[in-house]
């Protein structure tokens, strides 16, 4: 099985992705749109993606977008090793950690939001620097408290990485690219270190890919 995968080095949504299908171990390959460039506005992209966002999967020549369902459909053609548990209430738990930073979190940090504020309301680079690091430390923080009530380990839900592990590494992401120190999340801090240990997810860290790697600076 192989699959193209439509990312940016930079997008936490790409990197839930790659994570998942690393962990699944499906080969696939990923084409580079630079959201920063306004690349996802040309080239037709528009008919891979009508959001005009990273990430695509393009499976069999269907195109699967938004990164939780796409993890999903990788869950479902491929069951093992499984991302999202079988039992209804940790199934839904699961999507609830997953969401509070793919509905929540994360969709407030992206280029639109903030080429938006800009634009609409003239916020300067710092007011949409302070903006992002409030948003990813709002959703630090409810990690935080989710994590300390179930005291979960090694991983969110117990013994494997799921869709909430990957979701939170994401935003942990987003916490290093704002160089918020994770000393003040120590749950979210251990989760960090799991998860990072496990090639699937160092290898998709944004600093390891391509992009990032050529880019000059
Ligand atoms: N909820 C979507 C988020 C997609 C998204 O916003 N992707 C960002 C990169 S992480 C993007 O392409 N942004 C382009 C823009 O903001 O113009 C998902 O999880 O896939």
């Amino acid at each position: 099985m192989s699959m193209r995968v439509y990312g940016f080095w930079r997008s936490l949504a790409s990197f839930r992705v790659r994570v998942a299908l690393k962990i699944k171990g499906i080969h696939f390959v990923e084409i580079p749109i630079d959201i920063l460039r306004g690349e996802q506005f040309e080239h037709g992209y528009a008919e891979v993606n009508a959001e005009r966002v990273v990430p695509t999967l393009v499976h069999e020549d269907r195109s699967i977008f938004q990164s939780l369902a796409i993890m999903e459909y990788l869950d479902d053609i491929q069951p093992a090793p499984q991302l999202i548990p079988r039992d209804a209430r940790e199934r839904a738990y699961a999507r609830s950690l997953a969401l509070v930073a793919v509905a929540d979190a994360h969709p407030l940090i992206t280029p639109r939001v903030c080429n938006h504020l800009a634009k609409a309301f003239g916020a300067d680079a710092q007011a949409i620097e302070s903006w992002r690091m409030h948003w990813t430390l709002e959703g630090l923080a409810t990690y935080e408290r989710l994590l300390t009530r179930r005291s979960p380990a090694p991983f969110a839900l117990g013994e494997e990485p799921c869709v909430a592990d990957i979701c939170i590494a994401g935003q942990i992401i987003a916490a290093q690219f704002f160089k918020i120190d994770l000393a003040e999340f120590p749950y979210v801090g251990q989760l960090a270190e799991r998860c990072f240990a496990l090639p699937a997810f160092a290898t998709s860290h944004p600093h390891e890919q391509p992009g990032y790697k050529a880019k000059p600076g």
